[in-house]
């Protein structure tokens, strides 16, 4: 289990376009206080990292801001954890104004109780944001000031952003709305792609979609329905994204139909899926709203069989995507499950 969450965070190593050097593992009750990881195995990683050359050490697990200043000492390396790879990956990806202001504001959360002198740069990085401290106020103080002040900033922006989004929904209510859901590098774009012929960037990397796309696709000949894509999700997601992301989200919450695309290849399948329906139960969605959809059958040896009432497809071979879109509209239409094939 330890070594497959290991194997997720390379996963997300290389989506942030960073090199694995080495890794290290280490078991224990609880973690250490001001450490995280014990004084022995610290030394340990130190001594490696030299050897390695590497530039940053990265923890699988969330740190406390006066862990990751007592590691850094330790490594004289930056660390970083989790959440930090993750917001990281989110500001490379995003290009709308919507993506780009949710992920300003969800790392400037994360920022905010873990400033300490180092972060001093941050007034000129920042360049003219916000005002320069007054008499007495210390530099530190100043820039915690204007971070609120920024995040203030974002957060009257994004409600703006939220306000024209939800006019555009009212706009198109009556219209039958079926989202795509899932954890990351499932094939949610890759079937949005062939569900509206949208031209939506598909890529073997975490987090490649975090913009939500809209687009209208034929179930059969004389009706369509408006399909979404958006942002995957993932083990332990940044509570701060999660926050920020709100009104993405609110697209799948919305919808008539959630389809729920599980990367049936993959090994880690039964967690994946399991993150998602959390995510989705959070979001309030019921059962009955959910299409469970099996993707990436063309990589399994026994295909399709024996799964309740998910639907098998493959997004690449096109193969199952008729019956998806018969499922979909038996669901839409109100009528009972169908029973397993
Ligand atoms: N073999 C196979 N590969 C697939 C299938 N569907 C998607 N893929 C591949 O899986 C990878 C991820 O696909 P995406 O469509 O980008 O996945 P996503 O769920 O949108 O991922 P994020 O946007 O990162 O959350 C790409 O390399 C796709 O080519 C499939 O049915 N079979
Ligand atoms: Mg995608």
């Amino acid at each position: 289990m330890v070594d497959e969450h290991l194997e997720e965070l390379e996963e997300l190593v290389r989506s942030a376009g960073l090199e694995v050097a080495g890794r290290a593992l280490q078991r224990r009750k609880a973690p250490d206080a001001r450490t995280f990881i014990g004084r022995g195995k610290a030394a340990e990683v130190r001594d490696a990292a030299a050897d390695l050359d590497a530039d940053l050490v990265i923890f699988d697990d969330d740190l406390s801001p006066s862990q990751v200043k007592n590691l850094e000492e330790i490594f004289d390396l930056q660390v970083i954890d989790r959440s930090a790879l993750i917001l990281e990956i989110f500001v490379q990806r995003a290009r709308t104004r919507e993506a780009r202001t949710q992920v300003e504001l969800a790392q400037l959360d994360y920022m905010l109780p873990r400033l300490t002198r180092r972060w001093t740069h941050l007034s000129r990085q920042a360049g003219g944001i916000g005002v320069r401290g007054g008499e007495g106020e210390t530099q530190l103080e100043a820039d915690r000031r204007m971070l609120r002040q920024r995040i203030r900033h974002l957060e009257r922006d994004l409600e703006k952003i939220e306000r024209t989004r939800e006019v555009q929904r009212r706009g198109r209510r009556g219209v039958d709305r079926v989202a795509l859901a899932g954890y990351t590098n499932a094939g949610k774009s890759t079937l949005f792609n062939r569900l509206t012929r949208a031209g939506v960037r598909v890529e073997d990397r975490l987090f490649a979609t975090l913009d939500s796309r809209l687009r209208r696709g034929a179930i059969e000949p004389n009706r369509t329905a408006v399909f979404s894509d958006t942002v995957g999700f993932i083990r332990k997601l940044p509570h701060h994204l999660v926050a920020s992301f709100r009104s993405t989200l609110e697209e799948i919450a919305e919808a008539d139909l959630v389809l729920h695309i599980v990367d049936r290849s993959s090994p880690r399948w039964r967690e994946q899926e399991e993150v998602a329906e959390r995510v989705l139960q959070d979001l309030g969605i019921e059962s009955d709203r959910i299409l469970t959809v099996f993707n990436k059958s063309d990589l399994l040896e026994s295909g399709a069989g024996g799964n309740g009432h998910a639907v098998w497809v493959s997004a690449v071979t096109g193969e199952g995507v008729e019956e998806l879109k018969l499922e979909i509209l038996r669901r839409l239409d109100g009528e009972p499950a169908r029973a397993s094939a």
